[in-house]
C-alpha cells in the first residue's frame, strides 16, 4: 500500500487545528492531529516542508519503520514540534492501517481491557463557592471525576478559570496576555477550596488538581501535604518538569498522587521520574509524544514502574487526537484516567466523530480506524488566527511560568 499524497489542514473553528491528511493508491486515507497551541504553523511547516516529500511512494503499513525514519533520520531528535509531526504521520498510518483490517483501531493495539474510559472534566469558579457549584454541575452530568480550579483572593486571573464553564480556552488571539501570579496567595487558598469540596461532596467524586507548573519543589511539597486530608486522584504539574530531581523532594513529604508530564514529548524526558516511580500519572498523549507508536512504549516503560496513563485531553489537542487516544485508553493495561475538555460545536462540526461520553466514561465507538473524521470543505470556512498562550509574571514582574 503506497502512500501516494499527503496535506496539511489547518483550520480555525474557535481555536486553530492543524490536521495531517495521507492518501493512499489502495483508496483509504488516514488522519493525525499536528496541534501545538500557540506554535500551530510552525508544526505544518515542519510537516509540509521537511517531511511530506520524504513519504510519498513509503509502504502505508510500514508504520514503525517510518517512526523511526522520521525520529533517527531528522538528526535533530525530540522537541515538541518535531514530535508533533512524527505523531501526527503516526497517527494517519495507524488509522489507515486499521480501516485496511476493517477493525476499530483498538483491536490491533490488543483489544479492549476495559468497559470504558474514565473521564474527568473541568470545573472552575472564580472563588469557592461557584467552584463547587460547578464541581456539582459536572456530577450531574455523570463525571465521576472533576478537576477543580478556582480563583485566588487577590489574584485578577489564574489558571484554569474562564468565563465559560464548560469550554477552556487558554490561547488568546494576537498577542500573549500578561497574567500575574503569587505561590503565597495560591498556596493559602488551594487547601480551602478541597476541604469545602470534601465537605459538600464527601469523598466518593473523584477530585483532580493542575498547578500548572508554578510552584517549586519544597512548595509543591507543602501544598501536597496540606491536600492529604482530601485525598485528591492527582495533583498535577506541580513543579516545571525539567528537572525531575525535582520531584524526589515533592515525593519524600507528600502522599498526595502526583500526575506530570503534558509537555513531554518523548520516553526520556520522562525517564527518571518512572524510573524512580516520583510520579504516579503519566500525562503524555498521542499528539505531543510522537503518535501510539510512542506512546506505548512510555505506557510500557511506565507500567513496570507502577505508574498508570491520565493523557492530557484538553481543547487544544483536537477530535482527532481524543479519538486516536480513547482507543489507547481502552487498551493499555496500566489505564488511570482520561482528560476530557470538551470542544464547542463548530469544532465538532469540522471533526465528526464516533467516541461518545456516557455514565462518566467516553467510548471510542466501534468505527474502524480511530472513528475520526475532517469536514474539509466546513474546516476551510475557519482561516488560521494567530493566538498565543499567556505569559506569568510575579507581582513585582518576574517572568515566571504560565
Ligand atoms: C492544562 C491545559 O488540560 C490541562 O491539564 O494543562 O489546559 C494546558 O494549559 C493547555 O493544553 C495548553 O495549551
Ligand atoms: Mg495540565
Amino acid at each position: 500500500m503506497k502512500i501516494t499524497a499527503a496535506r496539511v489542514i489547518v483550520t480555525c473553528p474557535g481555536r486553530n487545528f492543524v490536521t495531517l491528511r495521507i492518501d493512499t493508491d489502495q483508496g483509504l486515507h488516514g488522519l493525525g492531529d499536528a496541534t501545538l497551541n500557540g506554535r500551530e504553523l510552525a508544526v505544518a511547516a515542519y510537516l509540509t516542508e521537511h517531511v511530506i516529500p520524504c513519504l510519498i511512494g513509503r509502504d502505508a503499513q510500514q508504520i514503525e519503520d517510518i517512526w523511526q525514519y522520521l525520529y533517527r533520520g531528522a538528526y535533530w531528535r525530540r522537541g515538541p514540534v518535531t514530535m508533533c509531526a512524527i505523531a501526527a504521520v503516526d497517527t494517519a498510518l495507524w488509522d489507515i492501517k486499521a480501516k485496511a483490517c476493517g477493525q476499530p483501531l483498538y483491536q490491533l493495539l490488543g483489544g479492549r481491557s476495559r468497559t470504558g474510559v474514565l473521564a474527568y472534566g473541568h470545573a472552575n469558579g472564580r472563588d469557592v463557592e461557584e467552584t463547587a457549584d460547578e464541581v456539582a454541575r459536572y456530577l450531574e452530568l455523570g463525571y465521576r471525576a472533576v478537576r477543580a480550579q478556582c480563583g485566588v483572593p487577590g489574584l485578577a486571573s489564574t489558571y484554569g478559570v474562564s468565563a465559560d464553564k464548560l469550554y477552556y480556552e487558554p490561547a488568546a488571539a494576537d498577542l500573549p496576555v500578561e497574567n500575574l501570579w503569587s505561590s503565597e496567595k495560591y498556596m493559602d487558598h488551594v487547601p480551602k477550596l478541597f476541604e469545602r469540596l470534601r465537605e459538600r461532596f464527601g469523598f466518593g467524586p473523584h477530585l483532580l488538581h493542575d498547578v500548572h507548573h508554578r510552584l517549586t519543589p519544597i512548595e509543591a511539597a507543602r501544598v501536597g501535604k496540606a491536600l492529604e486530608p482530601y485525598r485528591l486522584f492527582w495533583l498535577e504539574d506541580a513543579v516545571p518538569a525539567e528537572n525531575p530531581e525535582a520531584f524526589r523532594i515533592v515525593r519524600q513529604h507528600t502522599v498526595t498522587p502526583l500526575a506530570l508530564g503534558e509537555v513531554f514529548n518523548t520516553l526520556w524526558d520522562c525517564r527518571t521520574l518512572l524510573a524512580e516511580q516520583l510520579i504516579d500519572y503519566i500525562r503524555t498523549t498521542v499528539v505531543h509524544a510522537g503518535g501510539l507508536t510512542h506512546l506505548r512504549r512510555i505506557a510500557d516503560f511506565a507500567a513496570v514502574h507502577h505508574v498508570r496513563t491520565g493523557c492530557h485531553g484538553a481543547t487544544d489537542l483536537s477530535p482527532v487526537c481524543m479519538g486516536a487516544a480513547l482507543h489507547f485508553d481502552l487498551w493499555v493495561p496500566n489505564f488511570g484516567i482520561q482528560e476530557y475538555m470538551r470542544h464547542t460545536a463548530e469544532t465538532d462540526a469540522v471533526f465528526p466523530h464516533a467516541w461518545h461520553f456516557e455514565d462518566g466514561c467516553l467510548h471510542p465507538g466501534e468505527a474502524i480506524g480511530h472513528g475520526v473524521d475532517i469536514d474539509e470543505k466546513l474546516a476551510a470556512k475557519y482561516p488560521y488566527r494567530r493566538a498565543y498562550l499567556p505569559v506569568n509574571r510575579l507581582e513585582d514582574g518576574t517572568l515566571w511560568n504560565w
